[in-house]
């Protein structure tokens, strides 16, 4: 299975939607969600948040890192060691690409083959329900799939931006994995090497939600867990939008200043044989601002088998995935666009 090498239907763009509706009236019916998977703005918040973890605290924080992945299968790391100004310049780069004129974004527009460049829906099912952003996709690792002509050449400072970011981000996938491992009782480099030592797979997805006049009935990105190995998202500072799901319920995330929001992607549940979960969420959207968030995937290298460690099982606790390579998974997620958990078997 591969995938097409172009989109089922013409594109459009979220954001020139939103700028024709001029933020009133209705959005168009292939972006209306059926009524079980809308959100419902209008219920009081839920006071939970994910847990926040210092990482330059004194003491053992394995434990609190270990219930976070085991509860939540996310966090919030703060005093991570990223300088605050290069997030902020991170989000400001990527703002000013999204305020481009369409012309000089369309020159970078993309296709499923690859994903790389401008996009504005994820999965190639025909007729299919989309949802309210655009986006940018790049790779970063393997350092043979970076083509930095492939990232946008305006604002003229993204590229070193986004160069320096991207070092600091594998610096602290490889300090998260450390820790990760060494929660799960295994050896310090058992993560690191399952995803093959030097040889992991980094990439960028900077996500623009544009605003919305009915953001009842539509969801800035549907519910899904990330297929990779673990997320580092920097989300917008003041817009809200990320929810992740607890039980039944959809858990509105309040970030901390300057904080990396991480998540466990299926490839650590696996390696984990569940311990670690990897968890649903989805973001809402809104009629009053937009809203940009960078979600940088750490993933494995693409083709190595990825299988439960076999220092987790036991009679008792019996392998729960088959071994398969994050290029075989990810093909589920590049066709059939976010849908919950069902690559995971789980619904
Ligand atoms: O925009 C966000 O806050 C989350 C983005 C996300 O989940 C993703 O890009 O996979």
């Amino acid at each position: 299975m591969a995938c097409p090498s172009d989109w089922p239907e013409p594109i459009v763009r979220v954001q020139s939607l939103s700028e024709r509706c001029g933020g009133v009236g209705r959005i168009p019916e292939r972006y209306m969600k059926p009524v079980e998977s809308r959100p419902w703005l209008t219920e009081g918040g839920e006071e939970a948040n994910i847990p926040v973890i210092d990482l330059a605290e004194e003491g053992e924080i394995g434990g609190r890192v270990a219930e976070a992945c085991r509860e939540w299968g996310f966090l919030q790391v703060v005093n991570h060691g990223v300088c605050p100004e290069l997030m902020e310049a991170a989000q400001e780069v990527w703002r000013q690409f999204f305020l481009q004129p369409m012309e000089v974004k369309q020159a970078y527009a993309n296709s499923p083959a690859t994903y790389e460049g401008y996009g504005s829906r994820l999965g190639v099912e025909k007729g299919a329900i989309l949802d309210w952003s655009d986006y940018y996709f790049l790779h970063y690792l393997p350092c043979n799939l970076r083509d930095v002509n492939k990232w946008p050449s305006l604002p003229i400072s993204l590229r070193e931006v986004m160069d320096e970011y991207s070092r600091e981000i594998v610096r602290l996938g490889g300090v998260l994995l450390k820790m990760l491992s060494i929660s799960l009782g295994l050896r310090q480099d058992f993560l690191q090497n399952s995803f093959g030592g030097e040889d992991v797979g980094a990439c960028l997805r900077v996500n623009y939600y544009p605003k919305c006049p009915q953001p009842d009935l539509t969801l800035g990105l549907s519910s899904h867990s990330d297929p990779g190995g673990m997320t580092f998202l920097l989300p917008d500072q003041n817009v809200p939008g990320l929810q992740v799901r607890r039980g039944d319920n959809w858990i509105t995330v309040k970030p901390a200043r300057h904080a990396f929001i991480v998540n466990i992607g299926d490839q650590i549940q696996v390696l984990s044989n569940a311990i670690y979960k990897s968890v649903e969420h989805r973001v809402i959207v809104n009629s009053a601002q937009e809203r940009i968030s960078l979600a940088y995937f750490y993933n494995p290298k693409s083709d190595l088998l990825i299988k439960p460690a076999k220092e987790l099982l036991a009679p008792d606790r019996p392998a729960l995935y088959p071994a398969m390579t994050f290029d075989e998974y990810r093909l589920f997620i590049r066709t059939k666009g976010p849908k919950g958990k069902s690559q995971l078997g789980e619904s």
